[in-house]
Parts: structure tokens; C-alpha cells; sequence
């Protein structure tokens, strides 16, 4: 299966038993080492803040794998000398408020020196403060709304909010756009109906999308909205369908996204197919929309993880980790974010006997200037802490999966 398997792997208490008994201890030990002597170990940890409950459990799960696996390579291999890396990792239910507690949790915990997450943007937009005033490093592998690295004025005068923020995912100003190219150019659709979930991804990808499918000569029949957690979308649906539109572009995510696919093809029998972004290219949508999400789109950032080198070695010991659920579009992405961390700790930390404000400091100074191949490709940050690789994908449903048609990336 292509796109992003769900996989059954045996034993993975096996594996993980040892990370887990290790995670289970905070602080400064002592570690027995193969001579039969005492070795002083200090604890570093590094943060996840993901959606580990609810309807995105299966995107959160994934980074949170993702990044455990980065911690584990990195202490197999004393990546850290002397230190031993702890995963410290908080659900939140991909709620702004349940993320400003996790992260403020974090911040009160004085081993943690940054941490990979969130999943949503909105989420992040309540982390990325709370993190900032303890100086702890945050970078995101899937958030992908513009005004976090670039303020509410990001197209006119981009001013970056939160100096400690940095993303391993591209933006939606290229993703509405890449979107709307390939509505315009490859689908020659001329109208469209646009729906969004009024949340600061949903919304600030739809305007993306619509400001450039207009500038491409389309029509926007309308923009409805919906509210994360709905059900029924007949209302909405209802609206739409007179209108007979080419497309309908969906800014929001998998869970309300494949019931609007699926209520849009079912019983109110509308042509056009589905487009959104990557909230909704995930196996969820096409498991729960069934035969309806066939021809529907989905935009995700970077290249496909199976189609890259880079990512093979990444995808083999994932596999090898035993872990049960996928690592999902962000999983590189989110173990390349651990790894962008864990490479500043040695000079970091230099002869520090704990974490302090200033280790934390210098994590997020030395941060802005990683450079790196990772799994997912380059990795290295702006002058925004955005990421420089800048590729998109489109994903087209055929036969129940995602499969991935065209990468490039959005020239504006
Ligand atoms: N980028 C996909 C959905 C997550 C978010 O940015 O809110």
C-alpha cells in the first residue's frame, strides 16, 4: 500500500520496554555500564506537545513515535555524552487550552530543552508563547498556518512573533497556492465552493486557496463555514449543490473533511470532487468516507516519505521500532525536528551539570542555524524559523488511498 500504511509490527513492548523503564526516571542517575561500574548519567528531555486523544490521535501518535524514535537512535549512539535524552510527551487533545497547560508543564519542568509539536496550528498559537517565556525551543512538523513565523500582517509586513518557533512544514500561503494552480492549470476547474472550519488553519488556507484561484481567473460561488466537531453538513451541502460547482475546497482536516466528502457524494449526490490540504491527507478520511472520497484531492507538505532516499533508513527503523501505528505525513518531518534539536545539545550543555535557562538559550540560538539532510531533506530554518524546503504534494484518491500525482513546489 502506498501513502501512509498503517502497519502491524510484533513485540513492540519488547522493543520499547527499555525506553519506557528509562523514561520512567527522572533526574540525575547512575547507570550500570558493561565494565560492571557506575557511570553519572544526566537527564536532558525533549517535549512533545500532539494530539494523543480525540478524532487526530492518529497524526499525533505518529510525531510522538517519530520523535521517540530520534531520542532512542540518539542515546544508543551517545549522541550526548554524559547525558541521557528523556521523551516527555503531553496530549493536547488538539485544544489551544489543554496545549497552554501542557507547555506550561513543560516549562516547569527544568530538564526539558525544547520540544517538537504541535500538530495544529491553532494549538501552536497558544504553545509558542507560554514556551517563548521559558526560553524552551518549539518546532512544529505540521503546522502550517503563516501567521506563526510571520504575524497577522504576513503579506504585507512579515514580523516573526515568537523567536524560539521554528517548523519542519512549509506554509499555507505556498500550499492554498500549489492547490489552486493545479485547480486552475490541471483540472481547468473555473468554480469552486469553498468551506472552512474557522479554525487558523482551516481559514488561513481557504483565503490562500481563494486568493489565488481568483487571481487564476476562477469564481468563488461561496465560502461557507462548518465547526470542528460537526457531523451533519446537510445545511451546508444543501447550499452548495444548486450551485454546481467544479470543486469544492475544504480547509480543515480529516475528521469533518471525510464526512463532508462523504455526505457531498452520498445522499446530496454532488459532482464535484473534494480538494483541501494536508489536514485531510491521512488513511482516516479515505477509511471513513469509503467509495466517496474516489477522485477527491489533498495537498500535503513535502515529497511523498516512500518516493525519498533520505527517508528510507528512517521508514526501515520505524518499521524495526515495532510500532503499531503509521508515522503518518509528519513523521520525518517530526524526526527531523528531534534531530535539528538533539545535534545543538553537546554545545549546548557543554559542562553544565543541568539544564538551565542559558543551556535553553543557546538550544534555540544554535537551532536557527542548523543545516542538515534529514529524512524528510534539507533542514534549516529562515530568518522566520521557517523551513527552506518548500515542496508540496498533491494526492489524488483512487481505489480508498491517497496516492500522490504531482510535487513541486509553489512559485507564487
Ligand atoms: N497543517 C495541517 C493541519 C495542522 C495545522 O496546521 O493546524
Amino acid at each position: 500500500m502506498r501513502g501512509f500504511p498503517r502497519r502491524r509490527w510484533s513485540s513492540p513492548a519488547i522493543v520499547l520496554l527499555p525506553l519506557l523503564l528509562a523514561s520512567a526516571c527522572g533526574g540525575s542517575d547512575k547507570k550500570e555500564t558493561g565494565a560492571g561500574s557506575t557511570q553519572s548519567t544526566k537527564v536532558v528531555k525533549i517535549g512533545v506537545i500532539a494530539p494523543l486523544s480525540g478524532d487526530l490521535t492518529a497524526t499525533g501518535t505518529g510525531i510522538r513515535n517519530s520523535v521517540e524514535l530520534a531520542i532512542r537512535q540518539a542515546n544508543e549512539k551517545n549522541a550526548v555524552p554524559g547525558w541521557r535524552i528523556e521523551l516527555a510527551a503531553e496530549d493536547d487533545a488538539a485544544k489551544p487550552d489543554v496545549g497552554a497547560a501542557a507547555a506550561a508543564k513543560l516549562s516547569s519542568d527544568a530538564a526539558v530543552v525544547g520540544v517538537v509539536g504541535t500538530y495544529n496550528s491553532s494549538v501552536a498559537l497558544q504553545t509558542a508563547p507560554v514556551l517563548l517565556k521559558a526560553n524552551i525551543v518549539q518546532i512544529s512538523p505540521a503546522n502550517t498556518n503563516d501567521t506563526l513565523t510571520r504575524g497577522q500582517n504576513f503579506k504585507t509586513t512579515p514580523a516573526r512573533p515568537y523567536p524560539n518557533y521554528f517548523r519542519t512544514a512549509t506554509l499555507d500561503s505556498l500550499q492554498g497556492g500549489f492547490a489552486a494552480d493545479y485547480a486552475s492549470n490541471d483540472l481547468k476547474a473555473k468554480t469552486v465552493a469553498v468551506i472552512h472550519d474557522k479554525k487558523a488553519y482551516g481559514q488561513g488556507l481557504a483565503d490562500s486557496f481563494k486568493a489565488r484561484f481568483e487571481k487564476n481567473g476562477g469564481k468563488v460561488l461561496t465560502t461557507e463555514t462548518i465547526n470542528p466537531g460537526d457531523k451533519d453538513f446537510s445545511a451546508v451541502l444543501s447550499k452548495i449543490k444548486p450551485l454546481n460547482p467544479d470543486l469544492i475546497f475544504y480547509g480543515g482536516e480529516y475528521p469533518e473533511g471525510s464526512l463532508i466528502s462523504s455526505q457531498a457524494h452520498g445522499p446530496q449526490a454532488i459532482k464535484a470532487p473534494v480538494m483541501g490540504g494536508d489536514g485531510i491527507v491521512d488513511p482516516t478520511y479515505t477509511k471513513t468516507a469509503g467509495a466517496a472520497a474516489n477522485g477527491d484531492y489533498g495537498t500535503s507538505v513535502g515529497a511523498p516519505p516512500e518516493s525519498l532516499a533520505s527517508a528510507k533508513q528512517f521508514i526501515a527503523d520505524y518499521k524495526a521500532a515495532g510500532y503499531k501505528d503509521s508515522y503518518t505525513a509528519y513523521g520525518a518531518l517530526a524526526y527531523d525536528a528531534a534531530n535539528a534539536i538533539i545535534g545543538t545539545l553537546p554545545a549546548a550543555l557543554g559542562t553544565a551539570t543541568a539544564v538551565d535557562d542559558g543551556v535553553r538559550r543557546k538550544v534555540v540560538d544554535a537551532v536557527g542555524r542548523v543545516s542538515f539532510n534529514g529524512a524528510s531533506g534539507a533542514v534549516a530554518f529562515d530568518a522566520f524559523g521557517d523551513t527552506v524546503t518548500k515542496t508540496l504534494t498533491m494526492y489524488k484518491v483512487d481505489a480508498g488511498e491517497f496516492k500522490p500525482i504531482k510535487t513541486g513546489e509553489f512559485k507564487g
